[in-house]
């Protein structure tokens, strides 16, 4: 084993769509796709890439987890952990800008290799989101809880109240008061939320994406970072994605849903990011105007990420050591 083949998914796809009647399409998607794929070998040296510059830190953290042994689920969480700990930080956990009522509100989601997933929405005053999720993913029988219930259950799992309030955050939402005009930016201060991608060394792969959503939301909004499928998606036969941007746009697109299964049919990790961002321009006229960034890894290793506008970057650890990646993005 240890070896993924598209073959194998194909024929296995075949069994089920003629049974239910499908056999055209398949042959059609079957020429598509090319019958026979080089089987590639599954990346173990472990890597992990998340977005935007603060992912670099985080990449560090999730890699000081794998030389400690641990799994790609742990490499996801505690990395994401070390940027949501970050009180200063302007768009990712209880220091990020806060909604129109001045509250700030967490969005985060977990995936693991087993296809298994935790999310929470509009949580307030706890500091660790995604270890939230985690629980919910592993403690419950759900995957998503929000707001209060979410607040509950964090409590009742021993995480406890933080009142804290990040002052330059309480600044900005005053400054934002004497207008009060909703305007999504574009690369908020080059970070924003974070989406981190890890794989380990047995060739897992899982993720985690956590985030404050957009300055001054209308309370109550939520975005693509919690959603299984738009901000994050893991399938351990093929590989992962994540997003970041303007949320309403990946989620109308399935984006993370969408970038694995184009890996899934084919496409290189850059390829399938830069197709799920076209999908995205295509449905939305006013595309110009805000930021969406995809990036993925697929289980040879590669990875590759794409956006909409100038100014995405994404951190990458592989082979011991990181570095800060330029995405691509739509030139025309
Ligand atoms: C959201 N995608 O809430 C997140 C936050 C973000 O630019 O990345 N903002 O829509």
């Amino acid at each position: 084993m240890g070896q993924y083949t598209r073959r194998k998914f194909l024929s296995a796809g075949a069994a089920g769509a003629t049974a239910i009647g499908f056999a055209p399409l398949l042959a059609a998607c079957r020429e598509s796709v090319g019958e026979v794929a080089a089987p590639y070998a599954v990346f173990k040296g472990g890597l992990v890439l998340s977005t935007w510059d603060f992912g670099m830190k985080s990449n560090e953290e999730a890699w000081r987890v794998l030389q400690a042994g641990g799994a790609a689920l742990d490499m996801a969480e505690k990395g994401v952990n070390l940027c949501e700990a970050d009180l200063s930080a302007l768009s990712v956990g209880l220091g990020g800008l806060p909604d129109r009522e001045g509250k700030t509100t967490l969005d985060a989601c977990i995936m693991g290799p087993d296809g298994k997933a935790g999310s929470v929405m509009f949580l307030e005053n706890i500091r660790h989101p995604a270890s939230v999720a985690r629980r919910v993913m592993e403690k419950t029988p759900h995957v998503q809880l929000v707001g209060e219930g979410a607040y509950q259950f964090a409590i009742s799992e021993g995480f406890t109240h933080d009142d804290y309030k990040n002052p330059e955050a309480e600044k900005a939402y005053r400054q934002w008061l004497t207008e009060s005009k909703y305007e999504p930016v574009i690369n908020i201060e080059n970070h924003d939320t974070i989406g981190l991608l890890a794989m380990d060394t047995r060739g897992d792969i899982a993720g985690a994406c956590t985030t404050s959503g957009l300055a001054y939301k209308m309370r109550g909004r939520v975005g693509d970072s919690p959603i299984i499928g738009a901000g994050l998606y893991i399938d351990n036969e093929v590989g992962g994605a994540t997003s970041t941007g303007l949320g309403e746009a990946v989620i109308r697109t399935c984006g993370s849903f969408l970038v694995v299964e184009m890996m899934r049919r084919g496409a290189t990790p850059a390829e399938a990011c830069e197709e799920a961002v076209r999908r995205v321009m295509k449905k939305h006229d006013n595309w110009r105007e805000f930021q969406v960034g995809f990036l993925a890894v697929n289980k040879a290793g590669d990875t590759g990420a794409f956006a909409l506008q100038e100014g995405f970057s994404y951190a990458l650890h592989k082979e011991g050591k990181g570095e800060l990646v330029r995405s691509n993005w739509l030139k025309n």
